[in-house]
């Protein structure tokens, strides 16, 4: 539907719902109940509160660091929400509304940010894999996966996440180089959120669009509002679809990062608050809100104790690891290889002949 129709080239843009909830292309509009409509609002309010609560948590210092979702919970829940519970995802570090409905669980979430590693073993049966920091990285384990996926016949789809800062990267090119010469099933969803760190939009392509740079390497693209939930969840559905039966294809989800890069950034240095306000009025909760209103599912006292209600499960889901142990630095070497490398036996060796050396000196 949206793959034929929607011409990257053209700038096309899926939308369902406007800026004031209400449906305008009712014909694109995702097949929903009411209980997905709402699972979908609860899980992108339960996103916005994780944030700010994190935020504060992080400025009294009692969390390591934050990379902040705001605005980008409507591209990141539909998402998510067009996976089956088979299929991977496969994320950079900005992609909480994706991680809850995936099932990370927010204590565990918490824990990744206050510095413990051990937030990220969620558990095998969570087709989700660890964040990952170093930008488009994951773009190359996400082809990996699919490849995988096509070897052993299965008919899983990997969705894997990034920035639009990472697709001027080299891992970008070669994992979507690959994914189409291998038809691999692989949706690559780009947020982009118009700014990579300080660097705006216009300083990170030349390329009219994002989704256009899909064309080059032979697959489809297509160019989403993703601050408009269900036309995201309908081209994810699309798309997820087409990786399982054809192969790669590539969505861009148009949105704003409302808040900081993370809690090191300080974004007043490189945009105005009027670019922001601007991104306001498209907020993707508001504009879900309305229509919510609009069509009687819930009403502003609802809406209002469900978001009370969220903040003190997050909070008490903080409290459950605040104070948990650090990650030993043995464990540094435990994980990356099955048997070490010579080199790290070494660093190993030297560090537990560091150790001794200081308990011999105690
Ligand atoms: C290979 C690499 N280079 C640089 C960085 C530093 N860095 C961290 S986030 C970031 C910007 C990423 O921008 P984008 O891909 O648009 O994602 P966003 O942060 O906007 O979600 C950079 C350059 C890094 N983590 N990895």
């Amino acid at each position: 539907m949206f793959i034929d129709k929607f011409n990257p080239l053209e700038d096309d843009m899926i939308q369902v719902m406007d800026e004031n909830g209400n449906i305008v292309n009712p014909d694109f509009c995702p097949d929903v109940s009411d209980e997905d409509i709402l699972t979908l609002y609860k899980t992108m309010r339960k996103a916005r509160a994780i944030d700010s609560i994190a935020l504060s948590l992080q400025r009294q210092g009692r969390l390591l660091t934050y990379a902040s979702n705001l605005g980008q919970e409507a591209a990141q829940v539909g998402s998510g929400y067009a996976l089956k519970k088979s299929d991977w995802a496969v994320p950079a570090f900005r992609e909480l509304g994706m991680w809850l409905i995936k099932g990370w669980p927010v204590e565990k979430i918490f824990q990744y940010w206050y510095g413990n590693e051990w937030g990220s073993h969620f558990g095998e049966e969570i087709r989700l894999l660890p964040i990952a920091v170093p930008i488009a990285s994951q773009l190359q384990h996400a082809v990996g996966i699919g490849m995988a996926a096509r070897f052993r016949g299965d008919d899983d789809v990997v969705m894997a996440y990034s920035g639009e800062g990472g697709t001027s990267q080299g891992d970008f090119h070669e994992a979507l180089n690959f994914a189409a010469v291998f038809n691999t099933p692989n949706v690559f969803f780009i947020q982009n959120n118009h700014y990579a760190i300080s660097v705006p939009l216009s300083r990170q392509t030349a390329s009219r669009n994002i989704a256009t740079k899909a064309l080059g390497y032979g697959m489809p693209g297509v160019l989403v509002d993703g601050n408009d939930v269900f036309a995201v969840l309908a081209a994810s559905r699309e798309a997820v679809q087409y990786a399982r039966e054809s192969g790669p294809v590539l969505i861009e989800a148009f949105t704003f990062r409302m808040g900081p890069h993370t809690t090191s950034d300080d974004p007043t240095k490189y945009r105005s608050d009027e670019e922001v306000r601007l991104w306001q009025r498209k907020d993707p909760i508001m504009r879900l809100e309305k229509y919510l209103m609009k069509e009687n599912l819930m009403t502003e006292d609802a809406m209002k104790s469900m978001t009370e209600s969220l903040e003190q499960d997050v909070m008490d889901a903080y409290k459950s690891i605040e104070h948990t142990s650090d990650t030993g630095i043995e464990e540094i070497f435990s994980y990356h290889f099955e048997n070490l490398t010579p080199q790290l036996k070494e660093q190993l060796e030297d560090y537990q002949a560091f150790l001794k050396g200081a308990s011999h000196a105690e």
